[in-house]
């Protein structure tokens, strides 16, 4: 019944096996795993991969102790005491749990219909077999409510495409080559360390790197130059730096004419932002705005490496969509290491309807519940969700306002199934507990949302105990729920081939049969090319488009804007809730990913908080002690870290730890607010206004 095991190297040899790392990060890396009697050695970075050039994370290179975890899930469980904290469980075999999994499924299909069943997934792996293949195809046959993943990229990504048609931009690998390098609202030390090393190598060659984040992050600490402005504010400065571009003439006006859209409507809109407004706006001088502006006019070619840090606050969407106008005024974009890099995901053919099947589908379509408002739609959603399945996800821990997640997770009348690695959060909520293998268990085909390269995950070792791919446990539930289409058949190898359509010209040369040795291609893209030198923008008018009709028509202000965070320091809330909380990754965590490890854990030590000397003084808090932090929604406790790294008005705390691994049991989840961006239905994790006191 099982896919058939990758056949074990006889004991005592050594051998190496190409793999792909499955994490949601834009870095994708090419792995060499080195498998000794059956357990995964060693993890190195393939130094044949120009993305990777043989270097990993730290998280990935200590890879064999999470395969290898004492913790690991090997066996289906079904849960015997209370839901929650310190939920028991007892062994049970496959057959037990997916007959039990039908049944309750069953009897909820006859008396609220499928759409009371929810499927809970993200990017935990993000393969495009393990991200999204059988699991769709399964709940699209059973007719289970639709989720849509807005959890991390849906505003940002939406704002984007309004610009410049896709999830494309200029190709990481010219970076070298920029006199100007701006990383806008990244961390590329935390969270894109194979960029980080491309920026390094421009700023050998003479670049001059500028952050602009609301803290002195690792990554800033290394630039030039830092721009310190309040969370939510970025498309105010953009519009700064429009209205000197424009101001100064520093415009390019033939590649304006030539390749966009709506220019005079921008320009007036640009207009109302001088930089004394943007200034107050975004807290930070008159004259940096100014200084950014000339730099970014005169300098060629300039890069903006921007990423989803700056979509999570309620003008997320519009942030993307204002920063991607930049490039065309200057015209950046004439040159190859010129432009801006959001994703690169949208280079890449992928056959998307072959591998989800939404054909599957009954008529109507069934519901859809936003992801990032699970809290409120398990305590709310009309008719009610009576169960969900989760996996590739841990929203316990990283889904907004716990208080109301957790309350939704503990509905006695949920039937809950997860499916992971390990006994997370959710996991305590399971009425039902199933063991995933991890990516070096398995075979996946993968694309990248930060290089140009598809690549090959062969599975290194055989499953670990009784753990199975996302594809072999929706392979069993369509089986055990008596689903006979021939798609659920397929092996996945099969999969891998439908993932693509390779007869794509961007796949020309590369088939599955050669990626399967090679391990990795890139894109038949050309090497060195400036994409839209020439316009040809994916746009509905294959211009940069300032101005968008869609947009419009979609019910959207036509041009881009700057609107304000929700919880906006400005506003009455601020008078009681001061300080704008932030909450991003740990540089030795993914998400959620990796926190239960001892040696990740060791090194982050405590949940913490950074808070500017200043505000910490007004607190009488100091280095080291445990605060609150609090807001009508809700508390965590942190140690304080008391640093000039936020700004003043600013806190910051890494995420996301486990609630159950947290000295207080909760985590930054409890304060984050479950509004959703301008756009895309995202979550605003770092829209969010709190107070800090000493815990004693
Ligand atoms: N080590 C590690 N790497 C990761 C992850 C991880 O958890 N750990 N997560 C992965 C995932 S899922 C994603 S989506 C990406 C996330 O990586 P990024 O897309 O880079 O986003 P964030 O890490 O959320 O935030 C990046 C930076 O933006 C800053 N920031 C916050 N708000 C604002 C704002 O309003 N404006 C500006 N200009 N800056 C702001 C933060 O201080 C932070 O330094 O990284 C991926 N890589
Ligand atoms: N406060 C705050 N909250 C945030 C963020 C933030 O910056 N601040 N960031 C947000 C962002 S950008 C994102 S993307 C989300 C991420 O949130 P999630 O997508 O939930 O990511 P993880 O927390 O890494 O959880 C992924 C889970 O999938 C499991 N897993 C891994 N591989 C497989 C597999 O092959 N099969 C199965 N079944 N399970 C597997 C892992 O063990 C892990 O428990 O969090 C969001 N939450
Ligand atoms: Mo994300």
């Amino acid at each position: 019944m099982a896919q058939p095991l990758p056949t074990s190297a006889p004991i005592g040899t050594t051998h190496t096996v190409r793999g792909a790392c499955p994490h949601d990060c834009p870095d994708t890396c090419a792995l060499e795993v080195t498998v000794s009697d059956g357990r995964v050695v060693k993890v190195a970075g393939a130094g044949d991969h120009p993305p990777t050039a043989g270097a990993l994370c730290t998280k990935v290179a200590f890879y064999p102790e999470r395969i290898h975890h004492a913790d690991r899930l090997l066996y289906p469980q079904r849960r015997v005491g209370a839901k929650g904290p310190g939920a028991r469980f007892e062994r049970i075999s496959w057959e037990q749990a997916l007959a039990m999994i039908a049944e309750r499924w069953r009897s909820i299909i006859a008396d609220a219909g499928a759409e009371a069943i929810v499927p809970y997934s993200y990017a935990g792996n993000s393969g495009l077999l393990g991200y999204g293949s059988m699991d769709r195809r399964f709940f699209h046959r059973l007719g289970a409510a639709q989720l849509d993943r807005t959890i991390c990229a849906s505003a940002g990504t939406m704002g984007y495409r309004a610009t410049i048609g896709g999830s494309v931009g200029f190709d990481v690998e010219n970076v070298v080559d920029s006199r100007l390098i701006i990383i806008w609202g990244s961390n590329s030390v935390v969270s894109n360390l194979h960029f980080w090393r491309l920026a390094q190598e421009a700023r050998r060659r003479g670049a001059r790197l500028v952050a602009i984040d609301p803290c002195r992050t690792a990554t800033a600490d290394k630039c030039h130059q830092h721009i310190a402005l309040l969370p939510g504010t970025d498309s105010a400065l953009a519009f700064g730096l429009m209205h000197v571009l424009i101001r100064d003439e520093l415009l390019d006006h033939d590649y304006i004419a030539r390749y966009t859209l709506g220019f005079e409507a921008l320009s007036e809109r640009a207009w109302q932002y001088p930089p004394a407004r943007v200034a107050a706006i975004c807290g930070i001088g008159e004259g940096e705005v100014e200084e950014l502006a000339h730099a970014y006019g005169s300098t060629s070619p300039a890069a903006i490496r921007t990423n989803y840090g700056i979509n999570r606050t309620a003008g997320g969407g519009m942030a993307l969509r204002t920063l991607s106008c930049l490039p065309a005024l200057t015209g950046a974009w004439r040159h190859p290491a010129g432009g801006i890099l959001l994703s690169s995901s949208g280079n890449y053919p992928v056959a998307t309807a072959a591998l989800e099947r939404p054909d599957l589908m009954p008529t109507p379509t069934p519901r859809t519940i936003n992801m990032s408002t699970i809290g409120h739609d398990l305590l709310h959603a009309q008719p009610p969700i009576k169960s969900l399945l989760v996996y590739n996800s841990n929203p316990v821990a990283i889904a907004p306002q716990s208080a109301e997640v957790v309350r939704g997770f503990a509905r006695d009348d949920l039937f809950t199934v997860v499916h992971d690695l390990f006994q997370t959060d959710t996991a305590d909520y399971a009425d039902i507990l199933l063991p995933a293998t991890s990516h070096m268990e398995q075979l996946d085909i993968h694309k990248s949302y930060g290089h140009l390269h598809v690549q090959v995950n062969q599975p290194a070792i055989a499953p670990l105990g009784e753990a199975v791919p996302n594809t072999e446990l929706f392979r069993r539930l369509a089986r055990q729920m008596g689903f006979n289409d021939a798609c659920f058949a397929d092996s996945d190898e099969d999969l891998c081939r439908q993932a693509f359509d390779w007869d794509d010209p961007r796949l020309a040369g590369v088939s599955w049969e050669t990626l399967k040795v090679a391990g990795h291609a890139r894109l038949n893209l050309p090497r060195g090319a400036a994409p839209f030198a020439e316009g040809g923008f994916p746009t509905p008018s294959g211009k940069c488009e300032f101005h968008s009709e869609s947009m419009a028509s979609a019910g959207f202000d036509a041009l881009p804007d700057f609107i304000a965070p929700r919880e906006w320091r400005q506003s009455p809330l601020a008078a009681e809730f001061p300080l704008a909380l932030i909450t991003p990754p740990a540089r030795n965590f993914l998400n959620s990913s990796f926190a239960n490890s001892p040696r990740f854990l060791a090194q982050e030590k405590s949940p913490s908080v950074y808070l500017h000397p200043r505000d910490a003084a007004a607190r009488a808090i100091v280095d080291g002690v445990t605060v609150r932090i609090f807001n009508r929604r809700g508390e965590f406790q942190a140690r304080a870290v008391v640093s000039d790294r936020p700004r003043p008005g600013v806190a910051m705390a890494t995420s996301i730890w486990w609630r159950k691994l947290s000295p207080d049991g909760r985590n930054c989840n409890e304060v984050t607010s479950q509004a959703l961006t301008d756009m895309g239905g995202g979550a605003t994790f770092y829209d969010c206004l709190v107070e800090i006191a000493r815990a004693d």
